[in-house]
């Protein structure tokens, strides 16, 4: 969190290709799939299934809107936060190892039945949408992209949970052989994040399987992955494999290295400086403005009656 760089921005050719290819052949298989589901559910997102390419880009839901420009992809694309690749910004050609085909969510905890599924399934289940979210890291930097992914009220729908659950748990793959980052032993591998299941229904709380009308490139934590907009960037754990519901609040990956920084709630707060450095402000990535930076990361008409009752808590860090 600590090493701050600028890196050349290029997308290396290699990347571009073999995702065309990669497409090209996912339609041809998905065709078949595709086209029996749709007629069978007769619905948008069982006739939009038929292959990747069919499904991106989704339909933006406008009711998200931004007070800044989307941040070009070149920008965004190799400035990331993957310590599972390295501590550097420029993890691109690391997440370059990642293998996202085929992938397996597990869904356990406090659920009336524990089950896996395929990222593909789930997203054949639950259709896509895009949205305009604005991103702020723990660091001061922020972004602006479009997301594509289904609102994660649905995967909490799917899931099923009993009422003794509580919280969300979001676990990142766990793999040292793929991902050198993993190897450093001093972190509390694998990555984990939380959330209160009131936050989780929340309408904001987004699962993201796709960015700038494509599925997610590897380093922006393909294939599947969380977007909370009004807290700071780390509570969007990427790369998942297991969402578990909980009655305890869940210990996170930040916050098991350096709690006193990293807390559960961090909702972004322009107001509560980090120990280390003022949160009032933020560079907006691409360029070397500085914004101010805004109260629940300007989603507080969305997100603030959540925390009515909490005000004891560490809500800001
Ligand atoms: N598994 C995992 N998820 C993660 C991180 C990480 O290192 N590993 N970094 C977090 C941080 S600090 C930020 S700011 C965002 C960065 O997302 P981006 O690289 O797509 O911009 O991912 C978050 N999710
Ligand atoms: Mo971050």
């Amino acid at each position: 969190m600590l090493i701050r760089r600028r890196h050349g921005w290029e997308i290396p050719e290699h990347l571009a290709t073999p995702e065309a290819v990669f497409l090209s052949r996912r339609a041809l298989i998905g065709a078949a799939a595709g086209l029996a589901a749709g007629s069978l559910l007769g619905n948008r997102a069982a006739i939009a299934a038929v292959g990747d390419t069919a499904l991106y880009p989704a339909e933006r839901n406008s009711t998200y809107t931004l007070d800044r420009p989307v941040t070009p992809e070149r920008f965004s694309a190799d400035y990331n936060n993957f310590y599972e690749f390295g501590t550097s910004k420029s993890v691109l050609p690391a997440a370059n190892a990642l293998k996202t085909k085929p992938w397996i969510l597990k869904i356990d905890g406090l659920v009336e039945k524990p089950f896996e599924i395929g990222v593909d399934d789930l997203i054949r289940k639950v259709g896509l949408e895009e949205r305009l979210y604005r991103h702020r890291c723990v660091e001061a930097w922020s972004m602006a992209v479009p997301w594509t992914g289904f609102p994660l009220s649905k995967l909490v729908s799917l899931a099923k949970p009993t009422s003794g659950a509580k919280y969300i748990r979001f676990e990142t793959f766990m793999d040292k052989a793929m991902a050198p980052g993993q190897r450093a032993f001093f972190y509390p591998w694998p990555y984990t994040e939380g959330l209160t299941l009131a936050e989780a229904a929340n309408d904001l709380a987004f699962i993201v399987t796709g960015v700038y009308g494509k599925p997610l490139p590897n380093q922006f934590g393909a294939p599947i992955r969380v977007a909370v907009p009004w807290k700071y960037g780390f509570k969007s754990a990427k790369s998942l494999v297991k969402v578990s519901f909980t009655a305890e609040r869940p210990k996170t990956f930040w916050e098991g290295l350096q709690a006193s920084e990293y807390g559960f709630w961090a909702n972004v707060n322009p107001a509560v400086s980090h120990p280390r450095w003022s949160q009032a402000s933020e560079r907006v990535l691409g360029s070397d403005e500085r914004v101010p930076t805004l109260i629940y990361n300007g989603y507080g008409e969305q997100v603030a009656g959540l925390y009515k009752g909490l005000e004891g808590e560490r809500l800001f860090v």
